[in-house]
């Protein structure tokens, strides 16, 4: 049977264009849409836009525009930067969609139904950039003020509807103790535990709705109340598959994608995701996402990346680097500068030094080398290896480590690990070259099974190096294979170590990263 692997990303919220925090999200769901697709899974890739809240209210309002204007201008920001950088996503949801909105009033006519939501009052400090209720402690710790962006907390008092959160949070956490996988990296899902552990109240999942100009889901039970947004944000994940059932013409289009595989999110939203998500669907009986992966965040030159202090990596940089390097070069900068799960700065030099060391002289030297000498000593086309000895030996071993842990690595979310074998292997093979000298065997006519050892060798580690960086470079790993002759997918391993490119006929190119002073 297809395995099938769902992936998402959050939705972004519209108030602002995107910024590298957004791509960086996306860029993930990319490599790993496409490394699965590549071995015949069945893939779901989604993303999309967040567009109900006080949030866009504001920020609409602030320009003289309705919500749904701002929505419809700034959608088409992400849209754009979503088909430059090669996204492939297969869906893009934006939450004022009919069949999202339908689809969360079905899920609250459910919760009401089940007596999973109560109406009650609520009264407390609320953070208006986070869109959430702060607690009487937190917020007296931060004076008050929101620990995010520092603006005044506000305080709220109204009535509301509830969701019966608390009721579900010992199973959440049995859940959670039973299932390593279920929230990553392991120091978060420790994180959430603790907080679980000093107790979770119910949750407002209300506004009135004249407060929202009326912007936002009308809850079905009551016209006088929207929906909170997290409950309608969250749910996009599974309304995107045409769940729950409606009667329109998306029922269940892709509901075989449920449950995800992974939800892919920054570590500022994991509460929402790996508390109120869970809950929620525990209360409708709904199976649980299998994977929350929360990555770290960036900062710029060491400094936390904000609006206030204006150092984003924004929209114009992202173009400027793709513009300078590669769109590729960008995608890949991202997955090599940081582990995943871990925070990281973004600087200019460190993308310039690693770019020379690692793509230049790294796998694009390796390249040029071995289709420069192919074409010299075999008239162009990969000879059959010899025999094998001792000297190939580091080679093969990196390239197997490379080939037998990179599903390991893509289903465990550790570019890293993939992208540090490459290099391994790539600077192996490198070694191997200088250390073979081939260029003084092609002197000596009776070295001619060896020279054909080494670039047979050479060819296939060259070949293995690109065809694993194809999801994260789609575009420069497929130049790199046409010019050691594949046009279609790179073949498969054979069982004799140099048979894999045999035949085939290389075709100098130009260099796939010139260096950059
Ligand atoms: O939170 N470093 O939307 P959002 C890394 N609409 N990633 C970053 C980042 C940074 N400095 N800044 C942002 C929302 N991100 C909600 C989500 S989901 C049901 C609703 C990325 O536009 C990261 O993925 O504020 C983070 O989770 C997301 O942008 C937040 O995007």
């Amino acid at each position: 049977m297809t395995k099938t692997f769902y992936v998402t990303t959050p939705i972004y919220y519209v108030n602002d264009v995107p910024h590298i925090g957004h791509s960086y999200t996306t860029i993930a769901a990319d490599i790993l849409a496409r490394f699965f697709r590549a071995r015949g899974w069945d893939v779901r890739f989604l993303t999309g836009t967040d567009e109900h809240g006080i949030k866009i209210v504001k920020a609409a309002a602030e320009k003289g525009m309705t919500p749904q204007e701002l929505a419809d201008q700034v959608v088409v920001h992400f849209q754009s930067l979503w088909k430059e950088l090669n996204i492939t996503n297969d869906d893009f949801i934006r939450t004022s969609q009919p069949r999202h909105e339908k689809r969360v009033q079905e899920i609250i006519r459910q919760l009401v139904a089940k007596d999973e939501i109560y109406q009650g009052s609520y009264e407390g400090w609320y953070d208006e950039g986070q869109e959430e209720f702060v607690t009487e402690s937190t917020a007296r710790e931060n004076e008050y003020k929101s620990a995010i962006n520092g603006k005044p907390l506000v305080r709220y008092s109204e009535p509301s509807y509830f969701f019966r959160l608390s009721k579900w949070t010992p199973k959440l956490i049995e859940h959670i103790e039973a299932n390593a996988d279920f929230i990553q990296p392991a120091a978060r899902r420790n994180e959430v535990l603790s907080k679980l552990a000093a107790g979770v109240e119910d949750l407002s999942i209300s506004r009135a709705k004249e407060k929202l100009g009326g912007w936002g889901i009308e809850m079905p039970n009551d016209p006088t109340h929207s929906v909170y947004v997290w409950i309608d944000a969250l749910s996009n994940y599974y309304t995107a598959l045409g769940r729950p059932a409606i009667g329109d013409e998306y029922d269940d289009a892709g509901a075989k994608y449920w449950p995800a595989t992974v939800h892919l999110i920054g570590k500022d939203i994991l509460w929402f995701h790996a508390v109120y998500w869970p809950c929620m669907l525990m209360a409708l009986d709904v199976p649980l996402p299998r994977t929350v992966f929360a990555h770290g965040w960036w900062t710029s030159n060491g400094k936390k990346m904000s609006k206030s202090l204006g150092n984003f990596v924004s929209r114009e940089q992202i173009a400027e680097i793709c513009t300078e390097y590669s769109v590729d070069v960008y995608r890949w900068f991202l997955m090599r500068a940081v582990t995943f799960g871990g925070d990281g700065d973004f600087s200019a030099q460190t993308l310039r030094t690693k770019y020379n060391t690692e793509l230049a002289n790294g796998v694009g030297n390796l390249l040029s080398r071995t289709v420069n000498m192919i074409g010299r000593y075999f008239e162009g086309t990969v000879p059959p290896a010899g025999e094998v000895g001792p000297d190939e030996q580091e080679v093969i071993a990196s390239a197997q480590r490379l080939v037998s842990g990179a599903e390991q690595a893509m289903r465990n979310y550790q570019f890293h690990v993939l992208l540090d074998d490459v290099v391994s292997l790539v600077d192996a093979t490198n070694r191997y070259i200088d250390q073979t000298a081939p260029f003084k065997l092609a002197k000596d006519p009776s070295q001619r099974s060896r020279l054909a050892t080494i670039m047979a060798t050479c060819a296939q580690a060259v070949c293995i190096a690109l065809a694993q960086l194809e999801p994260i470079m789609p575009t420069t790993a497929r130049l790199g294979l046409e010019q050691l002759g594949v046009d279609g997918p790179a073949p498969a391993e054979s069982a004799a170590w140099g048979e894999r490119l045999k035949g085939s006929i290389v075709k100098k190119g130009e260099g796939l990263f010139p260096r950059k002073q």
